[in-house]
């Protein structure tokens, strides 16, 4: 009987553990990947010093967290084997121990304070740049974003989802817009928000960017992008019915192609056009002048 139970507990352990391994190497198939994907683990992979802190922070308060249980569990465990009824006959009549309860209180306070220390330092880097290249204006409609570049030209333009029946081979579904923020790889950027109907909130998780969109009020945060590639993000305010349906799309491009890009915006968005560009588009222009080496 005892030996069956032992062999079912074991054989349970080793299911838990093998199931635990194929989860993990699911997960590292598409760490690099800066949207959310099936089971993953942990955050997304940082893509801007922000967000490198922010996944510093979670690690290391995992750890706390798991210290805090493991030893609450062991208390607990040496307490119902330690002082029952059969091994603890007469009780103790004692109800208190001065030394105990300062002991008690005392260490939750530090650690609070120890975790409270990096959580406001985290909202300070988070809030402004330390010196920014450029602003981005970003505005929260029902349901869709407007982008607005006024260190550029002061183009802007709107970004829409793109609806399931038009998406394209290798599209995120519910994720892709019809124009991308475009920015430089490197650059601090200055983000001003604001909502112009409701509160809708600007989350791109890999760029540890999160802030309320508020009609009549303007927030501010910023970010780099350390590396090149396209961040996926969505309001993550409910903001009503379509809230699920205005995604975010960060591309992230070396500092020339921003340039022409913005530049071909500042003409394509001029006079309130709404035709998107993309940064392929924009290359694809340049492809001819560059094979017959003529300058723009
Ligand atoms: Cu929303």
């Amino acid at each position: 009987m005892l030996t069956n139970v032992s062999v079912r507990i074991r054989t349970a352990l080793a299911v838990t553990f093998l199931a635990a391994l194929a989860v993990l190497a699911l997960g590292t198939g598409t760490a690099e990947a800066n949207q959310p994907y099936p089971w993953q683990l942990g955050l997304q992979p940082s893509a801007s010093p922000v967000k490198e802190y922010i996944g510093w922070f979670h690690n290391i308060l995992l750890v706390i967290i798991t210290l805090i249980t493991v030893f609450v569990l062991a208390l607990l465990l040496y307490t119902i084997v330690r002082f029952r009824a059969a091994s603890n006959p007469s009780p103790s009549r004692a109800t208190h121990n001065t030394l105990l309860e300062i002991v008690w209180t005392g260490v939750p306070v530090l650690l609070l304070v120890l975790i409270a220390i990096p959580s406001i330092d985290l909202i300070r880097v988070s809030d402004k740049p330390p010196s920014a290249d450029f602003t981005l204006k970003v505005t929260g409609h029902q349901w869709y974003w407007k982008y607005q570049y006024p260190d550029h030209g002061d183009f802007e333009f709107d970004s829409y989802m793109i609806q399931d029946a038009d998406l394209k081979p290798g599209q995120m579904r519910m994720l892709e817009v019809d124009n991308r923020v475009v920015v430089p790889v490197g650059a601090s950027i200055r983000v001003v928000i604001a909502g112009s109907d409701v509160i809708h909130s600007w989350f791109v998780p890999a760029l540890g960017l999160q802030k309320y969109a508020m009609p009549g009020r303007l927030n501010e945060t910023w970010f780099k992008a350390d590396k090149a590639g396209v961040f996926y993000g969505q309001c993550n305010q409910i903001c009503g019915i379509n809230h699920a349906y205005m995604p975010i799309a960060v591309e992230a491009v070396d500092k020339a192609t921003f340039e022409r890009w913005a530049a071909e915006a500042k003409k394509r968005f001029a006079d309130g056009g709404q035709a998107p560009l993309s940064v392929a588009e924009v290359l694809a222009l340049d492809a001819p002048r560059v094979a017959l080496n003529v300058s723009k």
